[in-house]
């Protein structure tokens, strides 16, 4: 048996946090999270602000706090929801999803010179279809330097970033994925395949990657699916089931990183005492690909080994 130190999930044990999105940065992990709140509103997601943690060897984690809030973004008013943040030359993009003033979910874009904040809104949104769809931004940048930016419920859709990072390729336009069935399988989602929303976009070993929350027949609770492609705009193939739903709630979420030589797939639950449907906590699963670029389903689990 190894003596090493091993993190217990959930991470965070004094706050419900969902909707963890890693970024590696130098020889740290720093994971950004939602926030519920203790008291509901409505009986609904209460959720105002964004929060950071970060960790060098997975078990010792370090609490940043609050790094953004509803109360940063002056044309929003509620519904703090799933982030994401990457580094493009020394600076900090945070990309998250709010509802606003005048109704409808649109991606807000903070900015940082740090990976811990403050992060300072642009003042207006990035984007904003005036719809629903405009939730949960996935962001990676591909070795050619282009920056990709895909978002969406029950639609996948992307933009090309620019290089700014706050503004996007307008004769390109927002682009819809075709929601087939080769690309996310049958499924109970509106648009009659398992997609359903929290993507994450990202590259290994020249095959790009889009794992996100799904919808299977026959089940009421988000599972964690992938597909993947050889172009960073499709077309997507559908590769599998990550994650089950059992033992979880209604929505789950995935973050992947590669972190000092060790893959790991974070995801919330709501097994903190007190949680559930409005309730959740970020977890962490370590994985391995399989030589052709597949992913078995990855099972929750206790916690991960310190590296
Ligand atoms: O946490 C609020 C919303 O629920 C997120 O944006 C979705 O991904 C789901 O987790």
């Amino acid at each position: 048996m190894s003596d090493k130190k091993m993190s217990s999930n959930p991470i965070i044990k004094n706050i419900y946090t969902a909707d963890p999105a890693p970024m590696v940065y130098g020889d740290t992990l720093y994971l950004y999270t939602t926030h519920d709140e203790d008291e509901l509103i409505n009986d609904f997601y209460t959720m105002f602000d964004w929060r950071c943690y970060s960790t060098k060897d997975m078990v010792n984690w370090t609490d940043h706090g609050c790094i953004f809030s509803l109360d940063d973004i002056k044309w929003a008013d509620d519904r703090a929801w799933a982030p994401q943040t990457i580094e493009r030359n020394g600076k900090f993009y945070m990309y998250c999803p709010v509802h606003k003033k005048d109704s409808g979910m649109a991606i807000a874009v903070g900015v940082s010179d740090s990976p811990i904040g403050p992060f300072k809104d642009l003042g207006y949104p990035l984007i904003d279809e005036g719809d629903w769809n405009d939730i949960d931004p996935t962001v990676f940048i591909d070795d050619d330097g282009q920056a990709y930016l895909y978002f969406g419920n029950p639609e996948l859709r992307y933009v090309k970033l620019n290089e700014d990072m706050i503004s996007y390729d307008e004769c390109v336009g927002i682009v819809k994925i075709p929601m087939t069935e080769e690309s996310f399988a049958k499924g109970s989602h509106d648009t009659g395949t398992t997609y359903g929303e929290g993507p994450w976009f990202y590259k290994k070993n020249n095959l790009y990657y889009m794992v996100y929350a799904s919808f299977r027949e026959n089940q009421t609770d988000e599972s964690l699916s992938y597909s993947t492609s050889t172009s960073p705009t499709g077309p997507w193939v559908y590769g599998g089931v990550l994650m089950t739903e059992e033992g979880g709630v209604f929505t789950n979420h995935p973050g992947i990183a590669e972190f000092k030589g060790h893959n790991y797939l974070f995801y919330h639950t709501g097994e903190l005492p007190g949680g559930g449907l409005f309730h959740r906590s970020v977890c962490v699963a370590e994985f391995e690909y399989n030589e052709d670029g597949s992913i078995n389903t990855i099972p929750k689990c206790d916690g991960v080994e310190e590296i």
